[in-house]
């Protein structure tokens, strides 16, 4: 083996790891627990440049739901867990489709209306425009109050309080 060869040949595990390895995104690291007081605890993660990050918890593995928060891109993570169920799970939906947290929060991924932000706020799915047994998302109206929870996010509304604006009362001091 001459040399220029042996250079070569020493080379190839950093060049591997310096080529198509740089290129692919970063591996999401797992998240840790930190027990804070009884049924409640403290998930932290480390944040990849580029992932959006849902936050999901499940009592049986089978029925997720997600928290109302949105996270986006490198950076500590942390999200606060109560539970009082025997069981209790966790896990991140991380995605690259968004540029950053605001995109990541105003877009409508589901195309039913409402934002992922309203949506995983309210306790909605931002990925299925029926999410629930009830009917569409955008139309329910879990408060009640007449106006759906499309109507609600235009009005900048609390979809699970009633506050339809044609049924407030005003005082006038004379
Ligand atoms: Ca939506
Ligand atoms: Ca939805
Ligand atoms: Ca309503």
């Amino acid at each position: 083996m001459n040399i220029a060869l042996k250079a070569a040949h020493a080379l190839l595990p950093l060049a591997i790891l310096a080529g198509p390895g740089a290129a692919d995104p970063a591996p999401q690291s797992q998240m840790n627990f930190t027990a804070v007081a009884a049924g409640t605890w403290a998930a932290d993660w480390a944040g990849v440049a580029g992932k959006t990050y849902f936050f999901q918890w499940s009592n049986d593995m089978v029925n997720w739901y997600y928290a109302p928060i949105i996270d986006f891109g490198e950076g500590d993570h942390s999200y606060g867990c109560a539970s009082t169920t025997p069981k209790f799970f966790t896990r991140l939906h991380h995605t690259d489709i968004y540029d950053s947290l605001e995109e990541a929060r105003s877009a409508d991924y589901d195309s039913d209306g409402l934002s992922n932000i309203f949506e995983v706020t309210y306790g909605y799915n931002p990925f299925q425009a029926t999410s629930t047994i009830d009917g569409p998302d955008a139309s329910l109206d879990p408060d009640g109050d007449g106006l759906g929870n499309n109507t609600e996010q235009a009005l900048a509304l609390d979809p699970m309080h009633k506050d339809n604006p044609k049924v407030k009362l005003q005082v006038v001091a004379y």
